[in-house]
C-alpha cells in the first residue's frame, strides 16, 4: 500500500458521502451500463455473461467440483475449509487437493476458448478493451506465492472464547491457503486499456451466478472495488496456481489475486473489470466487509483491506495426545504487514511461553511453518497456545475488539487437546 492511513481514509469518506449523496451506481444499473456499453463497442456477444452454470447439478453437495474428503475439509453450505491438522502432510506452498473454497453460490464452468476479459468505464480514456487468455499470456508474467485468506477466518472464535457471536460462516482457522500464482500485472492490461488519470476505483466483476442473500435480496454477481493505488501496485490476472493452470474452483480460468488483502479481493472467474473515473460501491464494500458493532462508527469502518495476524497448531481439536512422550507440535503463522519474526508456544494454557522453531524464510503475505517439541507429564485436558509476532512490530492480543460479522479475528487461539496416560 502507498498510501497513508490519513489518506486512506479520507478517501473512503469520501467515497462514502457520495454513496449516501446518491452519487454513485446504484446496484444492478452497472449491468445494464455495461450491456448497453458493449452493445455500442460491438463486442455483446464476444463477453460471456450468461455463462455461469452450476457446476453441480445432481448431487445436493456445496457445488464445489474437486473431491472434498471429509479428512481434509470440514463443508460449511457452499464453502470448504481445510483442516489445518490436513497442512501438516503438506508443503509450504498448498496443493488444490487442500486449498480450502468459499464461493458465493456454485463454482461455474467457464470455457477457456471463448472466455474474455472487458476492461471498460469512464476511468479509460477511449473505449473497452477485451483481452483472451492468449492476450494475457502474451504480457509478461510474474511468480508470486501469497496466502488467500477469507477476511471471517478464525469467526468461530468470536463465539467460542469470547462469547460474542458474529454473523456469517463459522469458519476456525482453515480459510486460508498458500500458492504460487502465475499471471498478468494488472498494471499492465490497465495501461493497455488506456487507464486515465482521472481513474479512482477498479471492480472485477466474477462470471459465478448472481448471489442472493438469506433474505432473497439480489446483490447481483460477486464484485468488490479496489483503489487504482493497489490495483497498479501488486494485483495479478493469475492464471496459473502451483504451477497448473487454476483449477475450475480457484477460478479457472483467470482469477485476480490481490496479496494480503481480504480473500473477496481475489475475485475469481473474473469476467470484465470497471475502471471508474469516480468511487465504486457494490455491497461487498458497503453492507460487507467493513466492521461494524459498539467500537466502531455507525455507518461501518472504512472497506477492509489487508488481512490480519494469525497462527495456527496442525492438530485435530481435541486430540488425544500420549503423557510422557515427545510430540512434535507444528503450525503456521502468517501476517499481512510483515515478516513472521517470532511465534511463542504456551502448553499450560497461558501460563508460560517458549519460543518455536521458524522453518521458512518469511514474507509479508505469506505464512511460515513452525514447530516445538512437547513432553506432557500431566494428564487431562489441556490448552495449547500460539502467539506470532510480525516485522511491523504487532502481536496477536489475547482477544480481538468484537464486530457484528466477525473479520479480522486475529487474538491467539487456545487449541484444547486432551493428554491421556
Ligand atoms: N467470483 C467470485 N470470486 C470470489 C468469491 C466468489 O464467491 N465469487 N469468493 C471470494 C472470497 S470471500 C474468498 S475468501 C476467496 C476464496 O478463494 P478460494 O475459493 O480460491 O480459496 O475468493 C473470493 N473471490
Ligand atoms: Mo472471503
Amino acid at each position: 500500500m502507498t498510501k497513508t492511513p490519513e489518506s486512506e481514509s479520507s478517501y473512503d469518506r469520501r467515497r462514502l458521502d457520495q454513496w449516501l449523496a446518491g452519487e454513485a451506481r446504484a446496484d444492478g444499473a452497472d449491468r445494464r451500463d455495461l450491456l448497453r456499453l458493449l452493445a455500442a463497442a460491438g463486442l455483446a456477444s464476444a463477453v460471456p455473461l450468461g455463462l455461469s452454470a452450476p457446476a453441480v447439478s445432481a448431487a445436493a453437495g456445496p457445488g464445489i467440483v474437486k473431491p472434498l474428503p471429509p479428512e481434509r475439509f470440514i463443508i460449511h453450505g457452499t464453502n470448504a475449509e481445510t483442516r489445518f491438522e490436513a497442512l501438516a502432510e503438506t508443503g509450504h506452498t498448498t496443493p488444490v487437493s487442500h486449498f480450502f473454497v468459499r464461493n458465493h453460490t456454485t463454482t461455474p464452468r467457464v470455457d477457456a476458448k471463448t472466455w474474455r476479459l472487458t476492461v471498460w468505464g469512464d476511468g479509460l480514456t477511449g473505449k473497452a478493451r477485451t483481452f483472451s487468455l492468449a492476450d494475457l499470456k502474451r504480457l509478461p508474467s510474474v511468480t508470486r506465492t501469497a496466502f488467500v485468506e477469507c477476511a471471517g477466518n478464525g469467526r468461530n472464535f468470536y463465539t467460542t472464547q469470547q462469547h460474542q457471536p458474529a454473523s456469517g460462516t463459522a469458519w476456525t482457522l482453515g480459510a486460508i491457503g498458500t500458492a504460487r500464482w502465475r499471471g498478468a500485472r494488472l498494471a499492465d492490461v490497465l495501461r493497455l486499456a488506456g487507464l486515465s488519470h482521472r481513474a479512482v476505483d477498479v471492480m472485477p466483476r466474477g462470471l459465478d451466478d448472481e448471489y442472493l442473500t438469506s433474505t432473497g435480496t439480489n446483490y447481483g454477481r460477486v464484485r468488490r472495488p479496489m483503489p487504482v493505488s493497489k490495483a497498479l501496485d501488486d494485483v495479478l490476472l493469475a492464471y496459473e496456481m502451483n504451477g497448473a493452470p487454476l483449477p475450475p474452483d480457484h477460478g479457472y480460468p483467470v482469477r485476480v489475486l490481490a496479496p494480503s488483502w481480504i480473500g473477496i479481493s481475489s475475485i475469481k472467474w473474473v469476467g470484465d473489470i470497471e475502471v471508474s473515473a469516480t468511487p465504486l460501491y457494490s455491497p461487498w464494500n458497503t453492507d460487507l466487509y467493513r466492521l461494524f458493532g459498539e467500537a466502531y462508527p455507525a455507518e461501518g469502518s472504512a472497506p477492509l483491506t489487508r488481512q490480519t495476524l494469525k497462527s495456527a497448531f496442525e492438530l485435530p481439536w481435541n486430540v488425544t495426545l500420549p503423557a510422557h512422550r515427545r510430540h512434535r507440535l507444528t503450525g503456521r503463522a502468517w501476517s499481512a504487514a510483515g515478516a513472521i519474526t517470532r511465534v511463542e508456544v504456551s502448553t499450560d494454557g497461558g501460563g508460560t511461553w517458549r519460543r518455536a522453531r521458524l522453518h521458512d524464510p518469511s514474507y509479508r503475505g505469506t505464512w511460515t511453518r513452525w514447530s516445538v517439541p512437547w513432553t506432557p507429564d500431566r494428564t487431562g485436558p489441556a490448552e495449547l497456545l500460539s502467539r506470532a509476532s510480525d516485522s511491523s512490530g504487532r502481536t496477536q492480543p489475547e482477544t480481538t475488539v468484537h464486530n457484528t460479522q466477525g473479520y479480522l479475528f486475529d487474538a491467539v487461539v487456545r487449541h484444547a487437546v486432551t493428554v491421556a496416560a
